[in-house]
């Protein structure tokens, strides 16, 4: 095979279907059986790739496997695992190691291993290196060595693999070259940098920079409110500066596996130096708390209307973690249905992406109709703008409203975050 691509998720796919539709013979290696099964038999589970997508890799000779001497007979390996936190809140990198140590078994020389996983500047080098060296093969020597960040963005219409830039790193300047050579038969621009640290920072800079920026408007958020201050018109009219100002929006907190995950990696290799990376720790410390005070809003407004959460039944609307997709992972609508379930609230949802739902295990009645919905509900609070959503049909109910996204009309029975 020309490319053999370890972990088959949100990141492998798109990066398999690629370099198929570009000609490569690519396998694809799993360690879910399930997965494997899925896609051999044509059933994408992946947001962005369709069955047809899926098919026509099939036809054109992929296939998906469990058997990892696959490896042994792919010129290039690209690694595309993910790279959790545990419960202490530091990097997970088993899956990594994992995958590389079934590399190393089936190494052979000659071969390029790329890994596309995020995490902390170092690890290609300090961590993969050394698994696949025990194989008795030399990086830059035997084997090419290349760290290159994913920045697929799911759900997003106008970026894909192919037109999104690719930053690559080297062991080598050898192994960079060879990298460049690999991605170039299927990425319009690739962004070649002078070692794998550099790649691996490039990633966590691009997502602390996001995270760090939507902390920001979010603690503006609860000051603006206090002050009688609409944020989001002077966000709008901030955004109106054609140059060096990128418009971010307050939320009712920060969701998806990446935004609220990367910046620890980058944290937790600081700390390796004796002192704390302030700005993350400090915008972790505002973004895990929104959910809190979006709770705090929604009581504000009942109690202004001589209501009490307790006993209110309130509708959530979209309870992914962004919008038009169906990923629920770190939704801030689990912490706030938590809270408004302990202060005695009756929780019911809409979300045309999730049929059901369940707090700590306890299911959430879902609701189908969202005029009724909203209409039955004491309050409805806006999570997620789903373009499914008719929002004049939240809108024009007369019913109370908190719009954690600032897509609705302000009024007396509709108040934003
Ligand atoms: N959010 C806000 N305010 C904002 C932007 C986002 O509250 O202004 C929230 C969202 O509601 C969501 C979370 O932050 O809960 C993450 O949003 P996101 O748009 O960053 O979504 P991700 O994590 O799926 O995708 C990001 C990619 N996003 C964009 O570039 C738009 C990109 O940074 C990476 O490709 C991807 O993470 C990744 O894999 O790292």
């Amino acid at each position: 095979y020309d490319l053999a691509v370890i972990g088959l998720g949100y990141v492998g796919m798109p990066l398999a279907k690629e370099a198929a539709a570009a000609g490569l013979r690519v396998v694809g290696f799993e360690v879910d059986p399930r997965k494997v099964e899925a896609l051999n038999a044509g059933r994408s589970y992946i947001d962005d790739l369709t069955d047809a997508d899926l098919e026509h890799m099939l036809a054109g000779g992929f296939s998906a496997t469990l058997d990892e001497s696959v490896l042994a007979d792919s010129r290039t390996i690209v690694i595309c695992v993910p790279t959790p936190l545990d419960e202490d809140h530091r990097p997970d990198l088993s899956a990594v190691e994992g995958a590389t140590q079934t590399v190393a078994r089936n190494l052979s020389s000659g071969t390029l291993v790329v890994l596309e996983s995020t995490t902390w500047p170092g690890t290609t080098d300090e961590v993969a290196r050394p698994i696949l060296e025990a194989s008795g093969l030399v990086a830059g020597t035997d084997f090419h060595l290349a760290f290159s960040p994913e920045r697929i963005d799911p759900g997003n219409p106008k970026y894909g693999l192919r037109n999104t830039p690719k930053v690559v790193g080297g062991y080598t300047a050898a192994c960079r070259d060879r990298a460049v050579g690999f991605y170039s038969q299927f990425v319009e621009q690739v962004v070649p940098v002078s070692g794998t640290r550099e790649a691996e920072m490039a990633k966590l800079l691009e997502n602390t920079y996001r995270h760090v920026n939507i902390a920001l408007v979010n603690e503006m958020a609860i000051f603006c409110d206090e002050l009688g201050i609409n944020l989001w018109e002077s966000i709008e009219a901030a955004a109106t500066k054609p140059f060096g100002f990128q418009k971010f929006l307050p939320g009712p907190g920060v969701g998806g596996h990446c935004i609220p995950v990367d910046p620890s990696y980058l944290s937790y290799t600081v700390r390796k130096l004796g002192y704390p990376f302030r700005f993350v720790e400090l915008a972790q410390e505002i973004n895990e708390r929104m959910p809190s005070y979006v709770v705090a809003r929604v009581q504000r407004l009942l109690n202004r209307h001589k209501k009490a959460v307790n006993g209110s039944k309130v509708l959530l609307l979209g309870v992914t973690y962004k919008p038009d997709i169906a990923d629920e992972r770190e939704t801030p609508a689990l912490p706030v249905a938590r809270a408004l379930l302990e202060l005695g609230a009756e929780l019911v949802f809409a979300d045309p992406y999730v049929k059901e739902w369940r707090v700590d295990g306890n299911p959430v009645p879902r609701e189908e109709d969202l005029s009724r919905a909203v209409a039955e509900a004491d309050v409805t609070l806006l999570m997620q703008q789903h373009a499914a959503f008719d929002l004049s049909t939240v809108e024009d109910h007369g019913r109370l409203v908190l719009d954690t996204r600032g897509v609705l009309a302000e009024g007396e029975r509709v108040e934003r975050l």
